[in-house]
Order: C-alpha cells, then structure tokens, then sequence
C-alpha cells in the first residue's frame, strides 16, 4: 500500500480506515492532502475487500479545521475557482464511491471539515465535535460544496443561518437539526464508528451498494425519475444470489449468509 505523507489509511478486516493527518495544522486539507486523498479514493473504489470506510482526524482536538487558510491567502480568483474545482470533484469521489463512507468528527470540523464530512453518507459525532462554515469570517463563502450539501441536509432556512454568521455548532445542536446521525461519547466514537459498519457490512452488500446509488442519484432527479430508477435497481437486486439467501433464510427461519454476489 502506498504511503502518504498527510494521510494514514488501513484495511481492518474490511473497514477502511483513513485517517487525516496533519495535526500541526488542526488536519487543515491543503493541497497535497486533498491530491492523496483523490488518489486513495481510487484505490479504495477498486478494491472490494474494502466493504465500508471510516474516515476521521488524527488528534482529539480536530477532525478537519478547514482548507488551509495560508495557501488560500495569496490566491487570484481563478486560482481559487480552480482550488475550489479540484475539492469538489474529490468530495463527489467520497460521496459516489461504491462502499458506505462513515465519517467519525472527532473534534472541530470547520469549513472545509464540514463540507467533507457532508460528502460522506453518514456522521458519527463525539461529543466534543463542532461545526460550522466559517468561511464569511474570512471573506469567502464555503467553496467544496458546502452551499448546496448543507441546504439539501438541513434545509435553506438553517443552512443559511450557519453561511451567513459562520456560527460554531458543538454536536448535540448538529445532530438537532439534523446535520449529523448520532452522538456517542468521545472515548466510544470510533467503537462506534466500527458497530455501525460491522452492522452494514452483515447485510447484504449488492444491496447496501445499489442503495445508496439509488438515494444518491434519486436526490438530483425529479420524483417520477427517481422512482423509475429505484425499479430499476430493485429488479437488479433479483439477480443476485443475495436476494435469493435473504429470502430463503427469512422462510427457513435462520440468519442470512450473504455474499455479496
Ligand atoms: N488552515 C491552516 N492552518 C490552520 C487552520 C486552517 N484552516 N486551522 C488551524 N490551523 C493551524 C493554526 O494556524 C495553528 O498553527 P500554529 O500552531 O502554527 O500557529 C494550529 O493549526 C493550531 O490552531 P490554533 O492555535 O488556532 O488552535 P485554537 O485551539 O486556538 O483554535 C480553531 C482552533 C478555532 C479551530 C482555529 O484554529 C480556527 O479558527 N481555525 C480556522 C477555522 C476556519 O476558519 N476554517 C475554515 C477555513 S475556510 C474553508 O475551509 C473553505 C473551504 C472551501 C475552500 C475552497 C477553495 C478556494
């Protein structure tokens, strides 16, 4: 496995677990991160003894405080537009790799933290996470998608209210308003992290895959679309040896061996 020098990744029995790591700098994403990050995403999207993904901060004290503010400073507007580009087109990866990607905020995820975390298909808070888009404190709006991926999960309303006053957010208010799925204590966060993705990887794998293909697409298109690609993807799913164990399992009366073909 190739080494990164802002990144720690690990296969564990299934869960990759990447970890970002540059704790001088709070794991602030500079540029070298974000290119590691996009590689590895590559590999784990080809990789399917990778079931589910874990990604988290190295430290207690942040999970992702940001895009680092001193390569931002200099920048000309189009070198910000194409900075901005290049972090969306990497968080788009996260959130269409084929495997569930768990993000387990174990302390500030500011702006860019934030934006990550979003691109992720589920939030494990700890109890000493904070969020927040700070970006209008800096003289910037947020720029890795966080505009649309904080309206679509909480809605204008209080999307708006977080963009316009860069408030800081600790995890019990995110997980109030919907911006996180849970909150476990700190010492527990990755034990938790892991419990919920033992627990996907226990169903059926196909499934959980077209799932959240299905929810994902489903999001950009109208109802009546989204609807005819959930048939779709349901009548695939009566290919697989899978749907043929579940059910058999469900008439015997036994759990399921699934196999994820
Ligand atoms: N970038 C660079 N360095 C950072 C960042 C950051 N985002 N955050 C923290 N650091 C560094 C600090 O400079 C400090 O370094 P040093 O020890 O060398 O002085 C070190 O990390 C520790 O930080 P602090 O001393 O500040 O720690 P505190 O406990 O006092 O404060 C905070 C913690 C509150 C998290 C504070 O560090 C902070 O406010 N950080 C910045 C948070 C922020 O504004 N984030 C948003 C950045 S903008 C953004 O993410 C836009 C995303 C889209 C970009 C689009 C591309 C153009």
């Amino acid at each position: 496995m190739t080494q990164y020098a802002n990144l720690l990744f690990a296969n564990d029995a299934g869960i990759g677990i990447i970890t970002l790591n540059r704790p001088q700098a709070l794991n602030a994403l500079n540029q070298a991160m974000l290119q590691e990050l996009d590689s590895l995403l590559d590999v784990i999207a080809g990789d399917d003894t990778v079931q589910t993904v874990i990604i988290t901060g190295t430290g207690e004290k942040a999970f992702v405080a940001g895009a680092d503010i001193t390569e931002m400073l200099p920048l000309s507007a189009l070198e910000g537009r194409n900075w901005a580009k290049f972090g969306q087109k990497v968080f788009n990866k996260i959130e269409q790799l084929p495997q569930p990607v768990i993000a387990a905020v174990n302390g500030f995820a500011l702006g860019g933290g934030c934006e990550l975390a979003m691109a992720c298909d589920l939030r494990i808070a700890s109890d000493k996470a904070k969020f927040g888009q700070p970006e209008v404190t800096l003289g910037i709006v947020p720029g890795f998608a966080g505009t649309q991926r904080l309206s679509r999960l909480v809605g204008k309303g209080r999307a708006k209210e977080l963009i316009f006053t860069g408030d800081i957010i600790d995890a019990q208010e995110a997980y109030r308003i919907g911006l996180v799925n849970k909150v476990t204590a700190s010492s527990d966060l990755m034990a938790s992290a892991r419990a919920l993705a033992e627990k996907i990887m226990s169903r059926a794998g196909i499934a959980v895959r077209l799932g959240k293909a299905a929810v994902n697409e489903g999001m950009d298109m109208d109802l009546e679309s989204g609807i005819a690609y959930e048939a779709e993807v349901f009548g695939l799913c009566f290919a697989t040896k899978d749907q043929k164990e579940g059910m058999t399992a469900f008439v015997e009366k036994r759990k399921a061996r699934f196999t994820a073909q």
